[in-house]
């Protein structure tokens, strides 16, 4: 909406249908309605020479609308977009029986071997709770074993306190933060958070001289433009790859509404292994293709997010 005083402002002194035009123009594109494709990765990218895909790595996180319950998930849908990435977070993960049977699914899907790092226990303030996960295929990934561990938050100041942990890809060597902040109805409960979440990113930077690339990625329910990341954006070089004007989620109706999925981390670091290429995947424009209503279909049968990611090199000496 920031945008529309400028519009307004060039269009001074047009004619009245231009500025009609113009304005409809405007609607259309603020309607956030993905292209056909748009965002999703290309199977021949994804398949395209082994060379190039050896090159480079896409992590993604998903907002996966409680994995586990009996609510009608097409897990066949939901594996399939999973097996598009090479890392993939999952938070509203509700046991850890699915996550075995994804696990087994992926497997069959990809014909190579899949893993997870899960929280050991479910995290969460209310009676409500959820574990973290992140699943990644085996063949191009190691998990530093024991580096897993829940933010020690002290005064209780996440609803569900982040998800850490360590990996190496390739050349690549990296720690994630991962989190699913709290929704809460009031503005200030999220800010807080993000507020939060600055330090620890600082703390975990801190802890260890050797590794700089630190991803913060997640649900942060939260637009990347909102006041709440002042303390974030305040670390030298912050950088989050999905700007507020991609959305992230779906309503009821199956239309987009908000940005709250992310990935953030210190371009001093990290922009050496950084690709470049980071978006939302509208997979269910081609998912759901034949489905009048491919973002409904998508909202009832996979998830009320979609997936975020960014690509990385692990071809590259890793700089640190
Ligand atoms: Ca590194
Ligand atoms: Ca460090
Ligand atoms: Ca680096």
């Amino acid at each position: 909406m920031e945008n529309l005083p400028k519009i307004s402002n060039r269009s001074r002194g047009m004619p009245v249908v231009a500025l009609i035009l113009l304005t409809c123009i405007f609607s259309v594109s603020c309607n956030h309605k993905p292209k056909d494709g748009q965002g999703h990765i290309p199977d021949s990218a994804a398949t395209s020479s082994a060379a190039t895909a050896s090159k480079t790595f896409t992590i993604a996180s998903f907002n996966s609308l409680h994995l586990g319950w009996n609510n009608q998930k097409d897990t066949t849908a939901y594996c399939g977009v999973l097996a598009k990435y090479d890392m993939i977070g999952l938070v509203e993960v509700m046991n850890t029986e699915i996550l075995d049977k994804v696990k087994d699914k992926l497997h069959a899907m990809t014909s190579v071997d899949w893993e997870y790092v899960a929280s050991d226990k479910k995290i969460g303030r209310t009676t409500y709770k959820e574990y973290y996960a992140i699943m990644y295929r085996a063949d191009k990934t190691r998990f530093i074993g024991g580096s897993s561990r829940v933010w020690n938050d002290e005064g209780d100041k996440f609803e569900r306190e982040p998800f850490i942990a360590t990996f190496k890809s390739g050349n690549f060597d990296y720690t994630i933060i991962f989190i699913h902040t709290a929704f809460g109805d009031n503005l200030s409960v999220r800010r807080a958070e993000a507020a939060e979440l600055a330090s620890v990113f600082k703390a975990v930077q801190d802890a260890d001289p050797k590794e700089n690339d630190i991803i913060l990625m997640g649900d942060f329910n939260l637009p990347a433009s909102d006041p709440g990341w002042q303390n974030l954006k305040a670390i030298a070089t912050m950088q989050y790859e999905i700007p507020d004007t991609t959305l992230t989620t779906l309503n009821s109706q199956g239309d987009l509404s908000s940005s709250y999925d992310n990935i953030w981390f210190q371009g001093q670091y990290t922009n050496w292994e950084y690709a470049g290429t980071a978006n939302a995947d509208y997979y269910y424009t081609v998912t759901f293709k034949e489905d009048p209503n491919p973002g409904k279909r998508a909202f009832k049968t996979v998830s009320d997010h979609v997936p975020v990611f960014a690509v990385f090199y692990v071809d590259k000496d890793d700089d640190d």
